[in-house]
């Protein structure tokens, strides 16, 4: 067992030396190493642990495969900064403060999992995409893209605050960066914890040159719900997100031909114009003959929506090839350094994404695609669990966890619940039966309208508020598309009650100032 908790419970800043006592005293006990690998925009749809009808990911299923793999996990606010302040402090965003991407500033004084984990001896490093606008604490080593960052020679903010070039595509220079902070820049007497944190699959699905001609010779089946006219749901219908009306036929699809013009052209003409020599005719050489192609046929309606999913798709698949690749890299190195026995490896998305399900690409939704997260973990030694786990988890539960497996205390205020029972195979009788979300980002791009609401597991009940005040109620058993709000609907009365009773003690639990008012409701 390598469980530190059980052996040595003591918490803050004395535990490395209770380590290296009980390592001393037991003559065989290691701390255990994290390693937390996170993809932006991954979705569990994109990973053949999860759904076998797109894409092979034979090195994500080999986390899964040797520990466990979490089918009801979910975030509590669907976008890339919330999500990340969300895991490092193990809280909601009412409780971080660090509500959406655009107007909020992480307050890096803040408790933070990397702090606790430094300050009981820990060595902690980040590496990758940060996206939280100050600069990160709690990290013993880090290298950050700016923002989004880029995906062919991307510029990386060091610990020096200096702005460096690299050469080469994102997702290798952070692997080599991630391998060689494991190999050469740590004290290797510590316990370490080592956040890789892709850009890949983020918009606007990139891929390495290496992978261009990838899935060229299939054509996906379209998501049930492509064609969901949103009867019965406003907010769904007011967004920016869908592929027929809002993807960018040169931006995101890459179709950029002389005399063709879109609102995303210069941006994309920014990307492509990072390349050197060799990459941009590798690029010019895979996309030239597809642009000619769309030209001569130039579909329409229909046909053009259909025509942009499979480009999607196909770009989205090849940009996910690199990741797989790379996280091999990573288990590879880990195997060969006999590091994997202690080794927590932990492997999620800062939230889902569609697919074309429901027309769209994005996130940001409270329904499922964009809610849930993909979250597998390879166990160390000592976890034998194996398999599902079924119970409801939120990235709020990163934190607690990985905390609890170090032998740190978790503090009081941590919104989240330590996944290591369920790690251990346990099925606690109190666990919890509902999640919260809340999504605040609007008016911004995509248009997806702000809103709260509770998820059981069967139900979930979404309050959309701002400049609508619209309920959304869905039987998740009945309707797993979540096309049939039955807000309001006969026969309904007395579980909307119910789940409004649940989402307001959530929203007093986690202290949530943006609350659902039963006064106003009565009215
Ligand atoms: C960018 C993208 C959006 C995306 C946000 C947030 N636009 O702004 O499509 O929703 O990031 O994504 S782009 O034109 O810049 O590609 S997040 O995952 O970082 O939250
Ligand atoms: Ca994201």
């Amino acid at each position: 067992m390598t469980n530190l908790k059980l052996i040595c419970p003591v918490a803050g800043s004395v535990v490395l030396g209770m380590l290296t006592a009980c390592q001393q005293k037991s003559g065989k006990e290691a701390p255990l190493n994290i390693v937390y690998i996170m993809t932006d925009d991954h979705t569990a749809q994109m990973m053949s642990c999860y759904d076998t009808r797109y894409i092979e990911t034979p090195n994500l299923d080999r986390i899964a495969a040797d520990g466990v793999r979490f089918t009801n996990s979910f975030v509590a606010n669907s976008l890339s900064g919330p999500s990340r302040a969300c895991m490092l402090t193990g809280k909601h965003s009412c409780g971080n403060r660090f509500f959406d991407n655009t107007t909020c500033v992480f307050d890096g004084s803040q408790q933070t999992f990397p702090k606790l984990l430094r300050k009981a001896g820990y060595q902690t490093a980040l590496v990758g995409k940060w996206h939280l606008e100050s600069l990160p604490t709690g990290f013993d080593y880090w290298e950050i893209l700016p923002e989004q960052g880029d995906y062919y020679n991307p510029d990386f903010i060091t610990m020096q605050n200096d702005t460096i070039p690299r050469h080469g595509y994102v997702t290798d220079i952070i692997t080599d960066d991630a391998i060689d902070w494991m190999e050469n820049g740590r004290d290797k007497d510590k316990p370490f914890c080592l956040l890789i944190h892709h850009k890949a699959i983020h918009r606007n699905w990139m891929a390495d040159t290496t992978d261009l001609a990838l899935y060229e010779d299939r054509d996906f089946p379209l998501p049930e719900t492509f064609y969901d006219d949103y009867k019965g749901r406003p907010a769904a219908a007011a967004q920016e997100m869908g592929i027929a009306k809002d993807m960018d036929l040169i931006y995101d699809l890459k179709m950029l031909a002389p005399g063709k013009d879109s609102r995303l052209k210069e941006r994309y003409e920014q990307f492509i114009g990072r390349m050197d020599k060799d990459q941009r005719a590798a690029w010019d050489r895979f996309y030239g003959p597809i642009i000619d192609d769309f030209i001569r046929k130039n579909p329409q309606g229909k046909e053009l929506a259909e025509w942009k999913f499979q480009r999607y798709i196909k770009d989205y698949m090849k940009t996910v090839k690199s990741l797989d690749d790379n996280v091999g890299r990573v288990l590879d190195y880990l195997k060969e350094k006999g590091m994997l026995e202690n080794t927590l490896v932990v492997y999620t998305s800062d939230q889902g994404f569609y697919m074309g399900e429901h027309g769209w690409f994005d996130k940001r939704f409270m329904y499922e695609e964009s809610m849930r997260t993909p979250l597998i973990m390879r166990l160390p030694d000592g976890f034998d669990r194996r398999g599902d786990i079924t119970e409801l988890v939120q990235n709020i539960d990163y934190a607690p966890t990985f905390l609890e497996l170090a032998g740190v205390r978790i503090p009081d205020d941590i919104h989240g619940v330590s996944l290591v029972p369920l790690l251990k195979g346990e099925h606690p009788d109190n666990w919890r039966t509902a999640l919260y979300y809340h999504f605040y980002e609007y008016p911004a791009e995509h248009m997806v309208k702000r809103h709260y609401g509770i998820r059981t597991d069967r139900y979930k009940l979404i309050h959309f508020y701002n400049d609508i005040d619209e309920w959304e109620l869905f039987d998740l058993e009945n309707d797993p598309n979540e096309l049939n709000n039955l807000y309001g609907t006969d026969g309904y009365d007395d579980i909307t009650a119910d789940l409004k009773r649940q989402m307001l003690a959530l929203q007093e639990q986690y202290d949530d100032p943006v609350r659902f008012s039963p006064d106003r409701d009565r009215e």
